[in-house]
Protein backbone atom coordinates (compact mmCIF):
# COMPACT_ATOMS: atom_id res chain seq x y z
CA UNK A 1 0.00 0.00 0.00
CA UNK A 2 0.89 3.46 -0.68
CA UNK A 3 1.37 5.69 2.53
CA UNK A 4 -0.63 8.95 1.99
CA UNK A 5 -1.61 11.90 3.70
CA UNK A 6 -4.69 12.79 2.15
CA UNK A 7 -5.67 16.79 2.18
CA UNK A 8 -8.77 17.69 4.91
CA UNK A 9 -7.53 14.61 6.57
CA UNK A 10 -7.25 15.43 9.99
CA UNK A 11 -3.29 15.30 11.35
CA UNK A 12 -2.31 15.87 14.97
CA UNK A 13 1.24 18.00 15.03
CA UNK A 14 3.13 16.47 18.18
CA UNK A 15 4.56 19.68 19.39
CA UNK A 16 4.35 22.00 22.53
CA UNK A 17 5.86 24.93 21.09
CA UNK A 18 3.53 27.04 19.70
CA UNK A 19 5.76 29.14 17.44
CA UNK A 20 6.93 25.40 15.76
CA UNK A 21 2.67 24.83 15.60
CA UNK A 22 2.53 27.57 13.74
CA UNK A 23 5.14 26.86 10.95
CA UNK A 24 3.95 23.50 10.69
CA UNK A 25 0.52 24.69 9.84
CA UNK A 26 1.72 27.41 7.40
CA UNK A 27 3.52 24.82 6.02
CA UNK A 28 0.86 22.62 5.15
CA UNK A 29 -0.99 25.15 3.29
CA UNK A 30 -4.01 24.78 5.22
CA UNK A 31 -4.81 21.73 3.17
CA UNK A 32 -4.99 19.56 6.90
CA UNK A 33 -7.28 20.21 10.24
CA UNK A 34 -4.56 20.57 12.47
CA UNK A 35 -5.24 19.67 16.12
CA UNK A 36 -1.67 19.77 18.65
CA UNK A 37 -0.49 17.84 21.05
CA UNK A 38 -1.26 20.34 23.67
CA UNK A 39 -4.69 21.06 22.73
CA UNK A 40 -5.59 17.08 22.81
CA UNK A 41 -3.20 17.10 26.41
CA UNK A 42 -0.78 15.03 25.81
CA UNK A 43 2.28 14.54 27.75
CA UNK A 44 5.11 15.31 26.49
CA UNK A 45 7.69 12.08 25.98
CA UNK A 46 11.31 12.52 27.31
CA UNK A 47 13.57 12.70 24.00
CA UNK A 48 15.80 10.20 25.02
CA UNK A 49 17.26 9.41 21.54
CA UNK A 50 20.36 10.87 20.17
CA UNK A 51 19.41 11.82 16.93
CA UNK A 52 16.81 14.35 15.42
CA UNK A 53 15.74 11.73 13.37
CA UNK A 54 15.54 8.92 16.43
CA UNK A 55 13.94 12.33 18.43
CA UNK A 56 11.60 12.90 15.65
CA UNK A 57 10.43 9.49 15.27
CA UNK A 58 9.79 8.75 19.40
CA UNK A 59 7.52 12.05 19.77
CA UNK A 60 5.65 11.03 16.55
CA UNK A 61 5.24 7.47 17.41
CA UNK A 62 4.20 8.64 21.76
CA UNK A 63 1.89 10.94 20.23
CA UNK A 64 0.36 8.07 18.01
CA UNK A 65 0.33 5.76 20.52
CA UNK A 66 -1.55 8.02 22.92
CA UNK A 67 -4.70 8.96 20.50
CA UNK A 68 -4.27 6.57 17.58
CA UNK A 69 -4.51 8.72 15.35
CA UNK A 70 -1.98 10.14 12.78
CA UNK A 71 0.92 12.50 14.06
CA UNK A 72 3.49 14.58 12.58
CA UNK A 73 6.44 15.57 14.70
CA UNK A 74 9.29 18.15 14.39
CA UNK A 75 12.76 17.59 15.93
CA UNK A 76 14.76 20.70 15.14
CA UNK A 77 17.77 22.35 16.49
CA UNK A 78 20.35 24.95 15.82
CA UNK A 79 24.39 23.67 15.27
CA UNK A 80 26.99 26.00 15.72
CA UNK A 81 30.25 24.81 14.10
CA UNK A 82 32.92 26.33 16.62
CA UNK A 83 31.12 23.80 18.80
CA UNK A 84 31.06 21.31 17.08
CA UNK A 85 27.68 20.80 16.08
CA UNK A 86 26.16 22.23 19.71
CA UNK A 87 23.70 22.69 21.17
CA UNK A 88 21.92 20.45 18.30
CA UNK A 89 19.40 18.45 19.81
CA UNK A 90 20.09 19.67 22.63
CA UNK A 91 18.91 23.21 21.34
CA UNK A 92 15.25 23.53 23.93
CA UNK A 93 17.00 22.32 27.12
CA UNK A 94 20.07 25.20 26.62
CA UNK A 95 17.27 27.51 27.25
CA UNK A 96 15.90 25.81 30.82
CA UNK A 97 13.04 24.90 32.74
CA UNK A 98 11.45 28.37 32.29
CA UNK A 99 12.16 28.60 27.81
CA UNK A 100 14.38 31.74 28.27
CA UNK A 101 15.67 31.49 24.78
CA UNK A 102 17.67 35.22 25.59
CA UNK A 103 19.33 33.70 27.72
CA UNK A 104 19.77 30.70 25.51
CA UNK A 105 21.07 32.99 22.70
CA UNK A 106 23.54 34.36 25.53
CA UNK A 107 24.95 31.16 26.32
CA UNK A 108 25.62 30.54 22.31
CA UNK A 109 27.52 33.58 22.22
CA UNK A 110 29.54 33.12 25.09
CA UNK A 111 30.94 29.84 24.43
CA UNK A 112 31.13 30.40 20.77
CA UNK A 113 33.64 33.37 22.10
CA UNK A 114 35.22 31.11 24.55
CA UNK A 115 36.54 29.13 21.96
CA UNK A 116 38.53 32.26 20.32
CA UNK A 117 37.54 30.99 16.77
CA UNK A 118 36.00 33.33 14.10
CA UNK A 119 34.23 30.71 12.28
CA UNK A 120 30.56 31.53 13.19
CA UNK A 121 29.02 29.09 10.87
CA UNK A 122 25.38 27.67 11.66
CA UNK A 123 23.25 25.50 10.74
CA UNK A 124 19.37 24.74 11.94
CA UNK A 125 18.15 20.60 11.21
CA UNK A 126 14.42 19.79 11.21
CA UNK A 127 13.45 16.57 11.06
CA UNK A 128 9.87 15.84 10.55
CA UNK A 129 8.39 12.15 11.50
CA UNK A 130 4.57 11.05 10.44
CA UNK A 131 3.35 7.90 12.47
CA UNK A 132 0.78 5.59 12.10
CA UNK A 133 -1.07 3.64 14.58
CA UNK A 134 -0.47 0.58 12.46
CA UNK A 135 3.28 1.58 13.57
CA UNK A 136 4.53 2.73 10.09
CA UNK A 137 7.15 5.49 10.66
CA UNK A 138 8.15 7.87 7.67
CA UNK A 139 10.88 10.56 8.56
CA UNK A 140 12.76 13.41 6.17
CA UNK A 141 15.72 16.16 7.34
CA UNK A 142 16.37 19.33 6.33
CA UNK A 143 19.15 21.74 7.11
CA UNK A 144 20.23 25.36 6.08
CA UNK A 145 23.29 26.92 6.46
CA UNK A 146 24.17 30.38 7.95
CA UNK A 147 26.15 32.38 10.62
CA UNK A 148 25.16 33.51 13.77
CA UNK A 149 25.02 36.67 14.93
CA UNK A 150 25.58 39.21 17.88
CA UNK A 151 23.80 41.26 19.20
CA UNK A 152 20.35 39.22 18.44
CA UNK A 153 17.99 41.14 16.08
CA UNK A 154 14.53 41.02 15.39
CA UNK A 155 11.16 40.00 16.91
CA UNK A 156 9.48 37.32 15.04
CA UNK A 157 9.51 33.54 14.91
CA UNK A 158 10.81 32.08 17.93
CA UNK A 159 13.56 30.19 19.96
CA UNK A 160 16.70 31.58 17.98
CA UNK A 161 15.75 33.18 15.19
CA UNK A 162 16.98 36.40 16.19
CA UNK A 163 20.65 35.01 16.07
CA UNK A 164 20.64 33.16 13.07
CA UNK A 165 21.43 34.86 9.63
CA UNK A 166 21.02 32.85 6.38
CA UNK A 167 23.61 32.78 4.07
CA UNK A 168 22.89 35.07 1.30
CA UNK A 169 20.13 37.00 3.12
CA UNK A 170 21.00 40.05 5.06
CA UNK A 171 17.99 39.90 7.67
CA UNK A 172 17.89 37.21 10.92
CA UNK A 173 15.26 34.85 10.52
CA UNK A 174 13.86 36.99 13.54
CA UNK A 175 13.91 40.10 10.87
CA UNK A 176 12.03 38.08 8.41
CA UNK A 177 8.34 38.14 7.37
CA UNK A 178 7.29 34.88 8.38
CA UNK A 179 6.61 33.79 4.98
CA UNK A 180 10.34 34.26 3.57
CA UNK A 181 11.56 32.30 6.34
CA UNK A 182 9.25 29.39 5.52
CA UNK A 183 10.29 30.06 1.64
CA UNK A 184 14.08 28.69 2.98
CA UNK A 185 13.99 27.44 6.20
CA UNK A 186 15.15 23.83 7.40
CA UNK A 187 11.41 22.83 8.21
CA UNK A 188 10.20 23.92 4.90
CA UNK A 189 12.76 21.81 3.28
CA UNK A 190 12.11 19.31 4.88
CA UNK A 191 8.69 19.55 4.22
CA UNK A 192 9.32 19.87 0.51
CA UNK A 193 11.00 16.21 1.03
CA UNK A 194 7.80 14.70 3.16
CA UNK A 195 5.06 16.51 0.65
CA UNK A 196 7.06 14.93 -2.43
CA UNK A 197 6.81 11.39 -0.16
CA UNK A 198 3.31 11.57 1.51
CA UNK A 199 1.28 14.17 -0.90
CA UNK A 200 -0.03 13.94 -4.41
P1 LIG B 1 8.37 20.02 20.84
O1 LIG B 1 9.39 18.95 21.17
O2 LIG B 1 7.16 19.96 21.68
O3 LIG B 1 8.05 20.07 19.38
P2 LIG B 1 10.51 21.82 21.49
O4 LIG B 1 10.63 23.31 21.47
O5 LIG B 1 10.97 21.11 22.74
O6 LIG B 1 9.00 21.46 21.17
P3 LIG B 1 12.65 20.52 20.04
O7 LIG B 1 12.89 19.49 21.08
O8 LIG B 1 12.67 20.07 18.62
O9 LIG B 1 11.25 21.24 20.24
O10 LIG B 1 13.67 21.68 20.26
C1 LIG B 1 14.08 22.46 19.21
C2 LIG B 1 14.53 23.82 19.70
O11 LIG B 1 15.41 24.35 18.70
C3 LIG B 1 13.35 24.76 19.77
O12 LIG B 1 12.86 24.89 21.08
C4 LIG B 1 13.92 26.06 19.25
O13 LIG B 1 14.41 26.82 20.28
C5 LIG B 1 15.07 25.64 18.37
N1 LIG B 1 14.60 25.75 16.98
C6 LIG B 1 14.18 24.75 16.16
N2 LIG B 1 13.74 25.26 15.00
C7 LIG B 1 13.87 26.58 15.11
C8 LIG B 1 13.56 27.65 14.26
O14 LIG B 1 12.98 27.47 13.09
N3 LIG B 1 13.83 28.88 14.68
C9 LIG B 1 14.38 29.10 15.88
N4 LIG B 1 14.69 28.17 16.76
C10 LIG B 1 14.43 26.90 16.38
Amino acid sequence: MKLRLIKGMRLVAATHNPGKAREIAALLDGNYEIVTAGELNLPEPDETETTFVGNAMLKARHATLLSGEVCLADDSGLSIAALDGAPGIFSARWAGPSKDFALAMQKVEERIEETGSKDRSAWFTSALAVAWPDGTCVVVEGRVDGQVVWPPRGERGFGYDPIFQPDGHDLTFGEMDPAAKDAMSHRALAFDRLKAVLID
